[in-house]
């Protein structure tokens, strides 16, 4: 084993190909990136390597609503970052009850449990329904069941992708958490049928699902969740990882149906994509069923984690980002309806917000890669969600004319395949 460093272990890249090349020989294959090397960003710009700028319509997978290194929350976060930056949740620390409290009274919540990632927090959610199941509703032990969605994303831990329908998600990574039962999204009588089984102990769901494609169920379904988990005694689990913080036009997509799950899962732009911050927030019959050494992280509420989540939420309320993202979301897809018609490549365009995707009708064999690849040397980042769908998801803080601009581009690059 190589115990002495030499300098080329320090070296950094000449360039976007040699950076490509490194992560191509030392870095696992687990992704497949569009061929460009991000170096610095601002606001709705990104930059290479070369200094090309781009308009990133990806946002990290809505992490970074709040625009690229937002001078309030990097602030936040170096002013922490030389304070304190770790403690363990072996003691207190001086940011993590500011946070809840910020939190909990902004959501609604009688309490939260902070984690790091998403996935770390639908693990969470998880485990506390199961506690919730057996201590309170009563179900017999290690008999509790948790409904969930086909085409679900939650994230890549086991515990999660056990209830996953994609292959991609699943394949070769067996055997699996057991206790799911899946359901078809969108689908109220599926939904009823399944929680009459007393054994179920909670509904497990996005508001709308990303990794799908932006499937967004019909209106009234999410009103429709909250009635039937209410009558059948079941935990109505929203992971909002992806659709809250303001991403699709309120505060919490589920705040378009004016229902409060009681458990909520958030995570992404709760740091402001500075750093993974995730947290679950539920009322004390559900979150005091976990006791003092049943759960917790290294990392789960450090006060670097809490100074930057505080700062990026305070970010969201005083821009009125909700606001402007309903507004810029609007124009987009009206946008959008017009490059479907104009082109007729164009299958179907749907969202909430700035949350949004097109369905592709290829003519020939480009794919939504190819429009991606295009897009991307016209000057604006956006990746597929599936091969004929591009989703499209810019920071909240764009603006009208950035929007517009942004438009032309995808519309110059999908006239290139006409
Ligand atoms: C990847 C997808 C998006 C999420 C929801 C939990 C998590 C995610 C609704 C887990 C994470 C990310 C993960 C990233 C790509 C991206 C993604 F394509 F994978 F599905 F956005 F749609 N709940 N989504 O969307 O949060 O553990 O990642 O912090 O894994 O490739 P995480």
């Amino acid at each position: 084993m190589n115990t002495s460093f030499t300098s080329t272990q320090t070296q950094a890249p000449s360039g976007s190909v040699q950076a490509m090349e490194w992560e191509e020989r030392y870095g696992a294959h687990n992704y497949h990136p569009l061929p460009v090397v991000l170096d610095h960003a601002s606001g709705i710009e990104v930059f290479d390597m070369e200094g090309k700028r781009y308009f990133d319509f990806l946002s990290a997978y809505s992490a970074v609503n709040q625009g690229h290194c937002h001078p309030r929350i990097i602030t936040a976060m170096t002013e922490q970052a030389k304070r304190l930056t770790l403690t363990s949740r072996a003691f207190y620390n001086s940011k993590l009850g500011a946070f809840e409290k910020m939190i909990c009274e902004l959501l609604g919540y009688d309490k939260v449990l902070v984690m790091n990632s998403g996935a770390e927090a639908n693990e969470t959610a998880l485990k506390l329904a199961r506690k919730w199941a057996y201590k309170v509703k009563g179900i017999e032990k290690d008999k509790a069941r948790i409904v969930a969605v086909s085409n679900n994303f939650h994230g890549r831990t086991l515990g999660v992708i056990s209830a996953s329908t994609e292959a991609d998600s699943t394949e070769g990574f067996g055997p699996f958490l057991p206790g799911y039962d899946i359901i078809p999204y969108n689908n109220v009588d599926a939904l009823e049928a399944s929680l009459k089984n007393p054994d179920v102990c909670a509904f497990w769901f996005e508001p709308i699902q990303g990794e799908a494609g932006v499937i967004m169920p019909d209106p009234g379904y999410l009103k429709e969740i909250r009635i039937l988990c209410d009558r059948y005694n079941v935990l109505m689990m929203a992971d909002e990882v992806q659709t809250g913080m303001c991403r699709t036009g309120t505060m919490m997509a589920c705040d378009h149906e004016q229902v409060r799950p009681d458990v909520l899962i958030l995570g992404k732009a709760l740091s402001g994509g500075t750093m993974p911050v995730s947290a679950v927030l539920a009322d004390d019959a559900i979150m005091l069923c976990i006791q003092p050494g049943e759960h917790g992280s290294t990392f789960g509420g450090n006060p670097l984690a809490c100074a930057v989540g505080m700062a990026s939420i305070q970010v969201l309320v005083d821009e009125n980002l909700a606001d402007n993202a309903h507004r810029m979301g609007k124009i987009f897809r009206s946008r959008m309806e017009e490059i479907k018609t104009r082109t007729g490549m164009v299958r179907a365009v749907r969202g909430k917000g700035l949350l949004n995707a097109i369905d592709i009708d290829p003519i020939g064999s480009f794919s939504a890669w190819d429009i991606c690849v295009e897009m991307m040397g016209n000057g604006l980042l956006a990746k597929p969600t599936r091969r004929d769908t591009i989703r499209f998801a810019p920071p909240l803080i764009i603006t009208e004319s950035q929007l517009l601009e942004c438009c032309h581009i995808i519309e110059q690059s999908i006239l290139k395949f006409s």
